[in-house]
């Protein structure tokens, strides 16, 4: 309870914040280009300290408290994205989490659209990811929001990919364009013949279902050279970068080029 009250009042305080870690296409040879980045809700309390997401994203969903918060950092993020292109940055997608909350309230759509209109960013630079779990709750409701998204010109990506139940003939019905591959198994791609079997088997799915693949948590050269062989399309992790705050991207953008 304290946390809630705490947590109804931290965006009002100015108390979140969003840190951003890039996404990266992997190309020819052994060449990287940065094509994005995932914004990460983050939530500073003057006595708490820094307080996980994965203790206050449940809070926030079980009080509603998601709502306006989600909203928030549609907008926030979106407009970051503007920022970065008045500083000359090159042209990114901006990738934002949707909570299943959010993801069935009706007014999902038209509040994107919405928000991108007053921002003023084409809805192709954005990208929803909802985990699987959001996706399989109601997988009919789920089909017919993916599409009024999709008809607004929206991307959509599975986040977590592997963690859940997605049947394949609903990965079919979806309109979805990108399967994130869960961190879980990345980790440990250097020693487990399974989780190699596993990642290798999603990436040819995904292929076979005009789907793109994005590998998460990559943190060793060696899980990145077995992705990259087995033609993966992108990743991120702590390898290239952590959650950075906008700033820091900024620098981190710049110093590459
Ligand atoms: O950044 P970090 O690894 O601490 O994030 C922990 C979890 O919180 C992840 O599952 C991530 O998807 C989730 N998360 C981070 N930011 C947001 C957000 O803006 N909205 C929602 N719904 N979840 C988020
Ligand atoms: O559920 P979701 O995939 O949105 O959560 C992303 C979370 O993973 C963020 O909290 C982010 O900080 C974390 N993360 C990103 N890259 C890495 C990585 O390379 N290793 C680990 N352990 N965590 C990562
Ligand atoms: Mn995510
Ligand atoms: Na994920």
């Amino acid at each position: 309870l304290l946390l809630e009250n705490a947590l109804r009042r931290a965006q009002e305080r100015g108390q979140l914040s969003l840190h951003y870690q890039p996404q990266f296409a992997l190309e020819d040879g052994d060449q990287s280009r940065v094509i994005g980045a995932e914004a990460l809700l983050r939530w500073q309390h003057p006595e708490l300290g820094w307080v996980s997401p994965a203790e206050f994203i449940p809070i926030a969903e079980t009080t509603g408290l998601i709502l306006p918060i989600g909203e928030w950092v549609l907008r926030e993020a979106l407009s970051q994205l503007r920022r970065w292109d008045a500083a000359g940055l090159p042209q990114l997608t901006m990738a934002v989490n949707l909570s299943a909350v959010q993801f069935r309230h009706d007014d999902l759509p038209d509040l994107v659209e919405r928000v991108l209109a007053d921002v003023g960013i084409p809805a192709q630079r954005l990208e929803l990811e909802l985990t699987e779990g959001a996706a399989m709750d109601n997988p009919t409701v789920a089909i017919t929001v993916m599409n009024e998204l999709h008809a607004r010109g929206v991307r959509l990506s599975i986040d977590d990919f592997g963690t859940g139940y997605s049947s394949l003939s609903y990965l079919k019905k979806f309109r979805v364009s990108k399967l994130k591959i869960d961190q879980s198994f990345v980790r440990e791609l250097s020693d487990d013949a399974e989780d190699r079997a596993i990642v290798d088997a999603v990436i040819r799915m995904a292929g076979a279902l005009g789907l793109q693949t994005l590998a998460e948590g990559v943190e060793t050269e060696g899980q990145l050279a077995f992705l990259r062989r087995q033609g993966c399309q992108a990743v991120q992790g702590y390898l290239f970068s952590r959650p950075l705050p906008a700033e820091a991207f900024a620098q981190f953008m710049l110093a590459r080029t």
